[in-house]
């Protein structure tokens, strides 16, 4: 039970809320963590609470982005660690992807946390805490640099949910593939990501673990050609003229 009616015209909204309070409370989510959702949840307005037709079109090429690497990894923080951890688990299962721990607001004892629950949530080995492996990618100007050698450092293809900027355009400098969930499809990473879904990753993660079920069984040709196919730029584009036009929407109802 989470106290939230069922009836509350905004249930979902505010039962991922919690999750993220949730994870505040257990030392996962950092307190900038909390401002960076509500941002997110301020896009989400603007899409409906809804998977677009462009986030699926995302979505699909991701699949087939992971489906198609040699050494994917997933990139997890403190916000993804509260929000969809059996998810993080569960792709990183059906994608034969590693799961990395990697903060923006670095921390030992977060870091533990987060293996731990990731732990907790099914996974095997999590990389991102043994400094034995811990190596830095001096393109990142942040505490991000820090990665394992066995992961983000020797990856083809770097999943990074709710990032922050710098890191995507360093890692895509580095020659690897990036994808990126992000609610905001003008920031940085989103533009600067080779595939760019712009969904709440709560809603997107069951659909990406889908999505890389059914590629895999495809003939690698035409993933190649699902992955080859997808213009970021231009879907980026046609998620925002959507938000443009629902903002328009709304604001033409409030000011009559
Ligand atoms: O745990 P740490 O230390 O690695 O810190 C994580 C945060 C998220 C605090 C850090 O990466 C950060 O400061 O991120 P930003 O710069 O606030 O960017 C986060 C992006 O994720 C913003 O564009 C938000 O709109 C977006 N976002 C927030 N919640 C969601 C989201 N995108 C998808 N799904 C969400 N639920």
């Amino acid at each position: 039970m989470d106290g939230i009616s069922p009836r509350h015209p905004r249930a979902e909204s505010l039962r991922i809320r919690k999750r993220i309070a949730d994870g505040f409370d257990r030392g996962l989510v950092v307190a900038e963590g909390l401002a960076a959702h509500g941002r997110g949840e301020a896009f989400d307005y603007l899409l409906g609470e809804r998977t677009t037709r462009e986030a699926k079109r995302a979505i699909r090429a991701a699949a087939a982005a992971l489906v198609l690497a040699e050494k994917p990894v997933i990139s997890v923080n403190g916000n993804t660690a509260a929000l969809v951890p059996e998810g993080l688990v569960e792709l990183a299962r059906v994608a034969g992807a590693k799961l990395e721990v990697n903060l923006f607001h670095g921390s030992r004892e977060r870091e533990m946390a987060i293996a731990r629950w990731l732990h907790r949530h099914g996974a095997g080995e999590v990389l991102g805490v043994d400094p034995k492996f811990s190596t830095r990618i001096r393109e990142i100007h942040s505490h991000r640099r820090k990665v394992d050698k066995r992961g983000i450092a020797a990856a083809d293809v770097v999943l990074v949910p709710l990032e922050d900027g710098d890191r995507t355009e360093a890692l895509k400098r580095l020659g690897k593939r990036v994808i990126a969930v992000d609610l905001n499809p003008m920031s940085r990473t989103a533009r600067a990501a080779d595939i760019t879904i712009v969904d709440n990753i709560v809603r997107a993660m069951p659909l990406l673990i889908a999505a890389v079920r059914s590629l895999s069984r495809l003939p690698q040709k035409r993933v190649e050609k699902i992955f080859g196919d997808f213009d970021n730029s231009s879907n980026l584009r046609s998620t925002l003229r959507l938000m443009l036009a629902r903002l328009r929407r709304l604001a033409a109802g409030s000011l009559r």
